[in-house]
């Protein structure tokens, strides 16, 4: 056989068991290339005769242009063998069912916080909120709590400076509103609040809502009313609700008020302490140096007030026994709520 026809037999040989584009470049190199076995042929021609010269160059250009298609071709052919089999691997089944998502929901705390709110909300009051970070004259001064008034006490509050403490109660959220605001007011008071004080009942943070009604005519009726109605709203209609007298600075008279035990519904049990009543808050008539404080005037305007402690209420509907619980953020523990 002649060189060209060889060649030919070659080409066609190798093209055949050709599978991957890398193979198929080292395949073009080896005839087509500067150095290929075709652009040799091409060379050669100077070393014959006139004669045969423009046969064997018209021989070897067909060759060159045929093997340039089938290169084309089969790389076209690798190519979309290639598409074909990624396709095939990133192929996604739309029909399958999708993940559900993990939703998250909202803090125990958050949660009772926010039923309270809304049921004084929906009494007409409005929400207010102020600084964690609070000075003497507003957290302690102008509540009528005295200088030596061991609330205020190192070992019972956070101070920062002589006269700059975190807030130990939300009630320096009302003093700043009342000096801001002419009455009537009708607030609530939701947020952080802090004490030393760490064991399984108290944390050095925890939450409280306090409300505050400055008005006219304001008596310990209307205080009675509210908080009752209030307290059937959060804890049921069938619970009875009972207002012990007590004593805070700020307020004068001032009473804490209990619920018949939800446990038990009033008959005694662990819960209750075999008390049959749970207490719940505390609250007053405002005292008069209060009013005073912040000008107004007590023979106008009186008013009620009321605090309540959110991480007690949480651990007496729930069943809690320990504050901590509430602060570990351990899913186990926050995922039953
Ligand atoms: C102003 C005047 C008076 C808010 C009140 C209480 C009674 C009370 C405790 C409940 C449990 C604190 O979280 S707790 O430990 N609070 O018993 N708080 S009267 O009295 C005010 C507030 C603001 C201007």
């Amino acid at each position: 056989m002649d060189p060209i026809s060889t060649i030919a037999q070659e080409v066609k040989d190798e093209l055949e068991r050709i599978t991957d584009l890398s193979a198929l470049e080292k395949f073009r190199v080896k005839y087509l290339g500067k150095k290929g076995a075709i652009t040799n042929l091409l060379r050669s021609m100077g070393t014959l005769n006139k004669e045969e010269r423009p046969v064997f160059g018209k021989r070897v250009n067909d060759l060159s242009k045929e093997v340039e298609e089938k290169l084309i071709a089969k790389e076209t052919e690798l190519k979309n063998k290639a598409r074909a089999f990624q396709l095939r691997l990133e192929t996604v089944d739309v029909t399958l069912p999708g993940r559900s998502p993990n939703l998250g929901h909202r803090h125990p705390i958050k949660q009772v916080m926010e039923e309270i709110e809304t049921i004084f909300l929906n009494m007409g009051y409005t929400v207010a909120e102020g600084f964690e970070v609070e000075d003497d004259y507003h957290n302690f001064e102008a509540l009528n709590i005295p200088k030596d008034h061991p609330s205020r006490d190192m070992q019972d509050t956070f101070w920062i400076t002589d006269d700059v403490l975190i807030r130990t109660h939300t009630s320096s959220v009302q003093t700043r509103i009342m000096e801001k605001q002419k009455p009537p007011i009708r607030i609530i008071s939701p947020g952080r609040v802090y004490r030393c004080d760490d064991d399984v009942t108290h944390s050095p943070m925890f939450h409280q809502v306090e409300g505050l009604v400055i008005d006219k005519d304001i008596t310990f009726g209307d205080l009675k009313w509210t908080l009752t109605l209030f307290l059937k709203e959060l804890f049921g209609e069938e619970r009875e609700v009972r207002f012990r007298p007590s004593y805070f600075p700020f307020t004068e008279p001032s009473c804490e008020v209990d619920v018949s035990c939800f446990a038990c519904g009033g008959k005694g049990c662990r819960l209750c302490k075999h008390t049959g009543w749970i207490e719940i808050l505390g609250s007053g008539l405002v005292h008069p140096n209060v009013l005073k404080n912040v000008g107004y005037d007590p023979k106008e305007l009186g008013g009620f007030a009321f605090g309540i402690g959110i991480e007690r209420i949480a651990m007496l509907r729930y069943g809690i026994d320990d504050i901590r619980l509430f602060f570990e953020s351990d899913m186990r523990f926050l995922r039953q709520f």
